[in-house]
């Protein structure tokens, strides 16, 4: 007998929940990887495929559900589960939940786990009161049928999602404002779907755009003129800056889900393409960088790096354009693979395929803009990628669960040019040596590691003309340390850092207060933050002097709901961190 079916007839339901859920984490593959608080909150966001129709397959070995009862559990799926246990429940964070698996543990286990969590950091679902007990039971069921998937979203779909809202021969032929655009910041208003545009010389709102669904992320042109800004949802806004008060001239879907966006870089291609990446499905799409133009679909599924298996929805994190070659670096997160896509001829595409490590998730390039540095989080591990020779010159093993942002590069006195990041699962800050000319010894290896307030860290920022390293730690479970920051003296890495209380200084009400992603200004003397609260509470940004390291100013205003990422406009064009 299964060794959960003996657990259930010999105990009892009611005796010992947590140790049903204790064994279904110790039958499970990869049963010690504990997820800590800090990574549940960040994964647990819902899916913008909670709304998508979804075929209903019959398993006569699953207990039977309504088509409602069906359609009321995959909504909750996509809200609270697939974040952690994947599109088709294929496992992530979480465990694999597919029918070969919870078929065999029955719904009144399966009732057990959903309802009591497990200390492997699946949530107690039902005893914290957010699922009702019919809930639990219609989950229990729900994990044994069939996974539903999602539709596909090829050029037909694209194609009718697409509007040129201005076409490039009505938009202005030179710039029509008087804002420094080098020094706007593109802000994330993350439950309102759009972004704001702040003024950052005069600290003022230029204008708010409506975008995609809890909108993730911004990127500049190469040359600086447009704004490329993508939701949730998959959809990409193109904002003019150049036009009176800058403003979307055009829009498209590429997929169902997404985070990532880019444009190229390379000389002789500026501004020609843009790029997205999505989750669902697991695609990417090159497009006409001024019209969005959908022009080449890739597929990303297909073998994982190391046990070279099958995975149906490895979706696509960070994409970064390269300054060596007219390529883009497409990061594949399940399969743990690294594309380099030449886009010289979009008709023949090719791609170099690097093997780096499962779960690559964020990074950015080193100061010299040769190598990308990407996190494969999951695996604890730094994948550091040649754009010059177009293979990997490193794997580093990092502290638990990296996640740098796009990471900071500086000189470490002792060790020379560093690239470095926080983490999610620890206090830790890796620095990685990143200048095999000149420091070959440390190239690739961690010289140093600091250690900052507690895990929970999203974000680390600093600025060629900065001596300070700003690190958050957002998702920290102790208020005081999500809402405040450490800076710390790159010039004196031994000297303790200090602690600023930048939800404090926001002097707000009520309130999750946040503090996340340090954003430099163009000239490198302010560090912006947002103090992140929920929906209908008063959020802000909260302006630091670098130097002083003193409040300059802080910035409120009714609608800044939400904020979250913000993003300069020169230093995100430039890739300077
Ligand atoms: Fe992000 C970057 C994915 C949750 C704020 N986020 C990224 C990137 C990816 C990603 C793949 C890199 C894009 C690139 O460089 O091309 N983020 C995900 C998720 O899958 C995840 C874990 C869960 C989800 O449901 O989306 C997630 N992210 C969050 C948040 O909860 C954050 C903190 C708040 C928010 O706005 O939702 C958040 N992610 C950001 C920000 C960046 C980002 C601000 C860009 C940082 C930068 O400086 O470039």
């Amino acid at each position: 007998m299964h060794k959960s079916k003996w657990l259930l007839k010999s105990i009892g339901l009611a005796v010992l929940p947590l140790a049903f859920a204790t064994a279904w984490a110790e039958d499970a593959p990869d049963a010690h990887k504990d997820v800590t608080p800090a990574e549940l909150k960040y994964q647990a966001g819902a899916s913008p495929l909670a709304g998508v129709e979804m075929h209903q397959d019959v398993n006569p070995k699953a207990p039977s559900m309504t088509k409602a009862e069906f359609d009321k559990a995959r909504q909750i799926y996509f809200e609270r589960c697939a974040g952690c246990h994947g599109v088709l429940r294929k496992g992530a964070t979480g465990k694999p939940l597919t029918p070969d698996i919870t078929l065999g543990k029955g719904t009144d286990y399966l009732k057990v786990f959903i309802e009591y969590g497990s200390p492997a950091g699946m949530p107690n679902w039902g005893t914290s009161g957010e699922l009702t007990k019919d809930e639990v039971d219609l989950m229990a069921r729900y994990v044994q049928q069939t996974p539903p998937q999602p539709p596909e979203f090829g050029m037909p779909e694209m194609k009718a999602t697409w509007k040129v809202i201005v076409p490039p021969e009505q938009r202005p032929t030179k710039k029509m404002n008087n804002y420094n655009l080098n020094n706007i910041f593109s802000t994330t208003l993350r439950d309102t779907g759009e972004v704001m545009l702040i003024d950052g010389d005069t600290k003022k709102v230029i204008n708010i755009v409506k975008t995609g669904y809890a909108v993730h992320i911004s990127r500049t042109s190469a040359s600086g003129r447009y704004l490329y800004v993508i939701g949730r949802d998959a959809k990409i806004n193109l904002i003019d800056l150049w036009m009176p008060k800058p403003d979307n001239v055009a829009e498209i879907r590429t997929g169902l889900e997404a985070r990532s966006v880019e444009t190229s870089k390379y000389k002789g291609f500026e501004d020609k393409y843009a790029i997205a990446g999505s989750y669902w499905p697991p695609q990417f799409v090159i497009m006409k960088g001024d019209t969005l133009e959908p022009l080449k679909i890739v597929g990303t599924r297909g073998m994982t790096v190391d046990t070279q298996e099958y995975h149906p929805e490895p979706r696509v994190a960070s994409i970064v354009a390269s300054h060596f070659k007219p390529e883009f670096v497409v990061n594949v997160k399940e399969t743990g693979k690294i594309l380099m896509v030449d886009y010289s001829d979009i008709n023949a595409l090719k791609t170099t395929e690097l093997q780096a490590a499962r779960f690559l998730h964020d990074g950015g390039w080193d100061a010299s803009k040769r190598y990308f540095m990407v996190a494969a989080n999951q695996s604890n591990k730094v994948a550091a990628v040649d754009a010059k020779d177009g293979k990997i010159a490193g794997i580093i093993e990092v502290g638990k669960i990296p996640h740098p942002g796009r990471g900071a590069n500086f000189i470490d006195p002792q060790n020379g040019p560093v690239w470095a990041t926080g983490h999610l699962g620890d206090e830790t800050i890796s620095l990685i040596g990143t200048d095999p000319a000149k420091h070959k010894a440390n190239a690739w290896k961690v010289v140093r590691t600091l250690k900052g307030q507690g895990g929970g860290s999203l974000f680390l920022k600093t600025h060629p003309k900065s001596q300070n390293l700003w690190v958050d730690t957002t998702l920290n479970p102790d208020p005081k340390i999500s809402q405040s920051i450490a800076v710390f003296d790159i010039k004196n890495l031994e000297k303790p850092y200090d602690v600023l209380p930048i939800a404090e200084w926001a002097n707000l009400g009520e309130g999750a207060k946040r503090v996340l992603q340090p954003e430099y200004n163009e000239k490198g003397d302010e560090v912006w933050f947002s103090v992140w609260s929920a929906k209908n509470q008063e959020s802000a940004i909260v302006v630091v002097d670098d130097k002083t390291r003193k409040l300059k100013t802080v910035i409120k205003d009714p609608k800044l709901i939400t904020p979250t990422g913000k993003f300069n406009m020169l230093n995100t064009q430039h890739d300077i961190y």
